[in-house]
Formats: C-alpha cells, sequence, structure tokens
C-alpha cells in the first residue's frame, strides 16, 4: 500500500536564501553525483566488474546531501550498507569509493571492505556496516567518546527503518538519553526492509515515536526535499553540540531500485504503479526545478553540471578498472585504525 513519502506537515518551506545559492547548487551537484555514480556502479556490476552485494541508493540523494551537509569536517558518521551516497557526500572522491567497489588497492578502504564497508577516518567517516542495526551501539560509543574528551564534537548514526525493530536500537538510545550524549540517529524510512513492508514488521508505524520511550527529541522529515533535511538536521546538530541531548530523525523517503543489484526494481512487494508514483518525488528534480524557478540556475547550468559529474564518473570508472589489486601481503594490515588523542 503506497503511503506518502511526505512528513507530517511542519513549518512551512521557507524562501531559498539568495546568500547560500553556491551551497545550493553545491548540494545539487552532489546529489548528481551520487546519482550518476550509482547509475554506473549498476553498470559495472552488471559486467561483473563489482563482485559481492551492492546497494544502491538512488532516489535517498537529498537524504545524504542535506543532512551532511549540516555537519562539520571533524564530527563522526557511521553509515549502513547502502553508504555510497554517504561517502560522496563527505567527500570520499568518486575514484576511492568506486575502486573500492571494484576491490582495488587505491580504494578508500584498500580494497578490502568493497561497497558495505566504506571507511575514511580522516574524514570521520567510519563505515559502512553490513549487520542490520550493529552500529548504532558504535555510534553511541562515538558520542560516549566525544563528552568523555569534552570536545564539540557530534556523531550521526545513519540506519534503514527494519533496524529499530533490533535490541540494539532500544539499548542504544536508551543509554545515549540516559547519559545525554551527543548523537543523531537518523533513520531512512524508505519503507521497506528487502522485500518486508514496514507495516508488516513494525507494530508502530511512526518510527519516530519510538524515541518518546527515552525521552529523546525526534522528528519527521521529509527526505525528498534536500532543504527541509538540511534544517531539520542543524536543529538536531545544535540539539547536540550545544546541549549535549541526543535526537531520532525519521526521515521518509523511497529507493528507487531494488534492495541490492539481485533485486529486481519492483519485485513482489510493490508495484511498478508505486515506484512509478514515487518517482514523481525525485528529490533531484525537486531540488533542480526549485533553483530553477527561484532563479538561481537555469536549465543550461543544471545539464552542463550534470556534464561534468558524469565526467568525473567516467573518470572514477577508468581509475578504478586501471588500478591494482591489493596485494597479498596487505591481507592483515588496517584491521584497526588507530586516531591520535587531541589532549
Ligand atoms: C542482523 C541482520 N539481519 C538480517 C540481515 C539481512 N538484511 C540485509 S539488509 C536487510 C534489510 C534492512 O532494511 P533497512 O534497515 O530498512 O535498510 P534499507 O535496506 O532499506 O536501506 C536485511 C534484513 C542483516 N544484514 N543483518
Ligand atoms: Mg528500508
Amino acid at each position: 500500500m503506497a503511503e506518502s513519502t511526505a512528513a507530517r506537515p511542519k513549518a512551512k518551506p521557507k524562501g531559498l536564501d539568495p546568500a547560500r545559492a553556491e551551497q545550493y547548487r553545491q548540494w545539487l551537484r552532489q546529489m548528481l553525483l551520487i546519482r550518476r555514480f550509482e547509475e554506473k556502479a549498476g553498470e559495472a556490476y552488471s559486467l561483473g566488474k563489482i563482485g559481492g552485494f551492492c546497494h544502491l541508493y538512488i532516489g535517498q540523494e537529498a537524504v545524504a546531501v542535506g543532512s551532511l551537509g549540516a555537519l562539520d569536517p571533524d564530527d563522526y558518521i557511521t553509515c549502513s550498507y547502502r553508504e555510497h551516497g554517504h561517502a560522496l557526500a563527505r567527500g570520499i572522491s568518486a575514484r576511492a569509493v568506486m575502486a573500492e567497489l571494484f576491490g582495488k588497492a587505491t580504494g578508500c578502504s584498500g580494497g578490502k571492505g568493497g561497497s558495505m564497508h566504506l571507511f575514511d577516518a580522516s574524514l570521520g567517516f567510519l563505515g559502512g556496516h553490513a549487520i542490520v542495526g550493529a552500529h548504532i551501539p558504535i555510534a553511541t560509543g562515538m558520542a560516549f567518546a566525544i563528552k568523555y574528551r569534552n570536545t564539540s564534537q557530534v556523531a550521526v548514526c545513519y540506519f534503514g527503518e527494519a533496524a529499530v525493530n533490533n535490541g540494539a536500537f532500544h539499548e542504544a538510545l536508551n543509554m545515549a538519553a540516559l547519559w545525554k550524549l551527543p548523537v543523531i540517529y537518523l533513520c531512512e524510512n524508505n519503507r521497506y526492509g528487502m522485500g518486508t513492508a514496514l507495516e508488516r514488521a513494525s507494530a508502530l508505524y511512526d518510527i519516530s515515536e519510538r524515541a518518546c520511550s527515552y525521552d529523546m527529541a525526534n522528528e519527521v522529515v521529509d527526505g525528498q526535499e534536500v532543504l527541509t533535511m538540511n534544517a531539520a538536521m542543524e536543529r538536531a546538530v545544535q540539539r547536540a553540540r550545544t546541549e549535549k541531548l541526543p535526537t531520532l530523525l525519521e526521515v521518509r523517503t523511497y529507493r528507487f531500485m531494488g534492495h541490492s543489484m539481485s533485486d529486481p526494481i519492483h519485485g513482489h512487494y510493490r508495484t511498478r504503479e508505486e515506484v512509478e508514483d514515487q518517482r514523481k518525488r525525485d528529490p533531484i528534480a525537486v531540488w533542480s526545478q526549485r533553483l530553477i524557478a527561484d532563479g538561481l540556475m537555469d536549465e543550461a547550468a543544471v545539464r552542463s553540471m550534470d556534464k561534468d559529474v558524469m565526467e568525473e564518473v567516467e573518470d572514477a570508472y577508468q581509475y578504478a578498472d586501471e588500478s591494482p589489486e591489493p596485494e597479498l601481503d596487505q591481507l592483515y594490515t588496517d584491521v584497526y585504525a588507530e586516531e591520535e588523542r587531541k589532549e
């Protein structure tokens, strides 16, 4: 059954701020980069260039771009396995992400992580985790470390709505609320955990309400609108940084592709009509039309940006294809990363 991805009505979207025009254009570029990258990754997978699992992020781009746009460079991020978009939006290069998907030594995890385990500690990007919900306590631990060291960083944890029925989710949220930790739990509710619709697996439909059990701030966010996403994230970041309090954001979004490369676009669990209906709120079209309507870009500029992005993705593909595989003597390196303590 197709419900709207739109969140409960909140404050009306404000007009675009001309002073932020460059940032707005960058958001569009980042979303286009993710889209074109994912299309190319899908193609490479079909050609056998990428092995293992591969979960595309197409349809959810505004969530990663809008939310990561509210963070500082030294904040910590941890994600599920559907994290190519987050890695790109955080600033890991398309070359390093594509090479990782190809299992090459030049990949961001040295070619040993693959699609589900993208890492770059220098950007505070601490995975890529394949086990549903397992990184929720890890993010909570990061937030505990931040509090212990008394810095003003924030930890962010991205996960799907299927993770909230996992015991680790509840244990982590309880501790974060009890200990007042600077963490943001960002649930990307795309309404399906593989082929299971949310309402078939969850007693509670509104995931945001789960925060009430832990007296935690929460919000439902329209994840197809990048500015709305950014504004909600800014509120959560502010709460974490200044008040040292956690937030649960339930972000309503939709994946346009199958769960993974082995799953067809609609399968038996959703209809073609539902997917087509959701595609009417394509986050890239929504945002580019908004920028054009507000006079911050014209159609030619959007086309030229898209072309530029496609060239970047093509370059990443060539780079990944030509890169060497990791050497055998690298098998046991990079198992643990040590971070330098800032005393
Ligand atoms: C603990 C655990 N159980 C089952 C799986 C198999 N599995 C992989 S993805 C997935 C669905 C997760 O859906 P959701 O959390 O909504 O994220 P989405 O794929 O929609 O981004 C499942 C059950 C797993 N990886 N880990
Ligand atoms: Mg899901």
